[in-house]
């Protein structure tokens, strides 16, 4: 990485890198993957590309909805770093906003925390849903389930009069329906080409008018459940479309009495590895309708 590009650093993500240029920033996504909370030793080649193509590809989808915080994808667009073919692809220039202290989750089945929640008491961030649904069962309709990033781990669930008291009832109105109807458009689109988009987290901020834009990353396999839909059976968990090979062979470790779950596994085998990078590829070809570019 350049010299001048570490003097910018401002956040480090579990995977991603956030660099400051005044009202700009640039949102760098890693080739890095995570699985069962833990960060692997190994890269999976073309993974921050793809989740990058995958953002702007919903970001210029999705612009009539609400405005997002992207600029450009084209490193030639930012002098700083234009030299740095490393970023080249994964990189997004974007405009600082002021972010919401409100993750907004939209969930349109039922997995993950939605599930745990469903059966211990029937309802998910105060909506009660009707009774005997299975896991991963589609829900009646989608619903906003607002949650607050924890200082460590997971992100909590929140009720709606909590998220309120967070941004003001108005605003969390806004943000309800604008990732109501972000969530119904992608998923849709998403279902007709044999991905489900299971449930999703938006990130909203505001520009310096006090308008409400969209930022970070969306839509990827990163912030959504994506299942491959000509799998799909409700009644137990689905098989995730991007991690399933990773997280199928990091199970055999375990059992293997090689692995305990907590510090980072071996490297991983290039078969693993090409797999997953494969099903990265194959969900950004199938979405966008054309394979990744190569090189670049
Ligand atoms: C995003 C994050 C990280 C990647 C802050 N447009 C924006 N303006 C101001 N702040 C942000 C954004 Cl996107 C912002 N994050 C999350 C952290 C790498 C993204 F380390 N945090």
């Amino acid at each position: 990485m350049s010299e001048r590009l570490s003097e910018l650093h401002e956040a480090s993500g579990k995977v991603r890198e956030l660099y400051s240029f005044g009202e700009r920033m640039l949102l760098v996504t890693s080739d890095r993957m995570s699985a069962f909370d833990v960060v692997m030793p190994t890269d999976i080649p073309d993974k921050g590309r793809v989740l990058t193509g995958l953002s702007k590809f919903w970001f210029d989808r999705t612009g009539d909805i609400v405005r997002n915080h992207l600029i450009s994808v084209e490193l030639a667009d930012f002098p700083e770093v234009a030299r740095d073919h490393e970023l080249a692809g994964r990189s997004m220039l974007v405009e600082r906003l002021t972010m919401l202290p409100v993750e907004c989750v939209v969930r349109g089945y039922l997995a993950g925390s939605g599930w745990k929640d469903y059966q211990a008491a029937g309802a998910i961030c105060g909506h009660d849903l009707p009774p005997g649904l299975p896991e991963s069962g589609q829900l009646p309709y989608p619903i906003f389930t607002p949650a607050t990033k924890a200082t460590e781990g997971h992100d909590i669930n929140i009720d709606l009069e909590t998220a309120a008291v967070l941004v003001g009832q108005e605003r969390l109105e806004q943000l309800e329906r604008i990732s109501l109807d972000l969530y119904l458009e992608a998923a849709a689109y998403a279902l007709e080409r044999g991905i489900i988009i299971a449930d999703t987290k938006f990130e909203f901020g505001l520009d310096a008018d006090g308008g409400l834009v969209l930022g970070d990353e969306a839509l990827t396999p990163d912030s959504s459940r994506f299942w491959p839909a000509d799998r799909y059976k409700p009644g137990s968990s689905q098989p995730s479309f991007d991690k399933q090979p990773l997280r199928d062979y990091l199970v055999e470790l375990r059992k293997a009495g090689q692995w305990n779950g907590d510090a980072p596994p071996p490297a991983l085998p290039a078969a693993v590895v090409a797999a997953t990078s494969a099903r990265y590829l194959e969900a950004f070809r199938l979405l966008t309708g054309a394979p990744l570019e190569v090189g670049q």
